[in-house]
């Protein structure tokens, strides 16, 4: 590699490594582990700022000394000593092998621990217990089930702040990117299967939930508020989604799971236009995660006017 070839590389991971923490900044506070408003997110934020300080210790010396170099020993420059047969060093070897080998040690165990520190299925407090949460992918809408409250929501999930939150989840559709960022990182959802993500938030607040994988038209909408709230909060806001919801049933589930927007999915379901789409059910079926999930691992194909990812999915009536 020429040393040409060396420094244009070095631009490029000097402007890609500047560009994340500006752009980083312009995202929404709340939406980003840049900004954690939860211990996991806090734990990979560090994660991140470690990682790069070690890897800039091979970096910022190569940044400083190419443009150093190409500076001191220009052509013009008489009092650089000129050296053309110049072809080994052995400290400077040791150096440079060295160096990046002590930091490729030290980045792998530092990503080691964390990865243990920060799997998802971890639970944060296995004293506490967690506070149960069944999430079910659809297009384009995420509805997030309370089994031991028997309510369900889209378009917002609220949890008591301070309380470790365990989500199980799984897709009725394609796949999907779960995520509420300024709490912890994406995990993916699928149909047939479970994954599980553990998330606490710090402080009471709101926070942007996302699909961050692109499935269709309606993923731009598919995105809901995260509601961190204090006991007696909660428990209010439990209140009037029992008191608001409409039952969730096989009729309903079709209507909600058909390809559509959070606010197309309010009008096939015939409830208020609440903002930001929110739908509220009170009457959930048990173990509604499983018998949705299970469909798919039966043992027989789920024929295409079952599934609410097909073009051919019926909405309306039972099969
Ligand atoms: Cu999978």
């Amino acid at each position: 590699m020429t040393r040409n070839n060396i420094s244009q590389r070095i631009s490029y991971i000097l402007i890609v490594t500047v560009s994340f923490f500006l752009l980083s900044g312009c995202v929404q506070g709340e939406a980003s582990f840049m900004s954690p408003q939860g211990p996991v997110a806090a734990a990979q934020k560090a994660h991140l700022i470690r990682v790069t300080a070690i890897t800039m210790i091979a970096v910022l010396p190569v940044l400083i000394l190419v443009p150093w170099f190409l500076w001191r020993y220009r052509y013009k420059n008489t009092n650089a000593r000129y050296t053309p047969d110049w072809e080994f060093s052995g400290p400077l070897d040791v150096v440079m092998w060295g160096v990046p080998i002590l930091i490729i040690v030290v980045l792998s165990v530092q990503l080691w621990s964390a990865t243990k520190a920060l799997d998802p299925y971890r639970p944060i407090d296995p004293a506490e217990g967690d506070f149960r949460v069944q999430v079910i992918g659809l297009d384009w809408k995420w509805l997030f089930i309370y089994p031991d409250l028997g309510i369900a929501t889209v378009g917002e999930v609220a949890f008591p702040v301070g309380e470790p939150v365990g989500f199980e989840m799984t897709s009725d559709t394609v796949m999907q990117s779960f995520a509420i960022g300024a709490l912890a990182g994406q995990i993916y959802v699928m149909p047939g299967m479970s994954t599980t993500l553990h998330v606490e938030a710090d402080q009471p607040g709101t926070f942007e939930g996302e699909n961050m994988q692109f499935s269709g038209v309606g993923f731009a909408d598919q995105k809901f508020q995260a509601m961190a709230m204090t006991p007696a909060e909660f428990d209010a806001w439990v209140a009037q989604v029992r008191a608001d919801g409409v039952a969730l049933d096989a009729d309903s589930y079709r209507a909600l799971a058909a390809p559509s927007t959070k606010a197309q999915a309010q009008t096939a379901l015939a409830v208020p236009a609440r903002p930001g789409g929110v739908i509220y059910f009170n009457n959930i079926p048990a173990d509604f995660l499983a018998t949705v999930r299970d469909r798919y691992t039966s043992g027989k194909p789920v024929d295409a006017t079952q599934q609410p990812g097909s073009p051919t999915y019926q909405k309306g009536g039972t099969p």
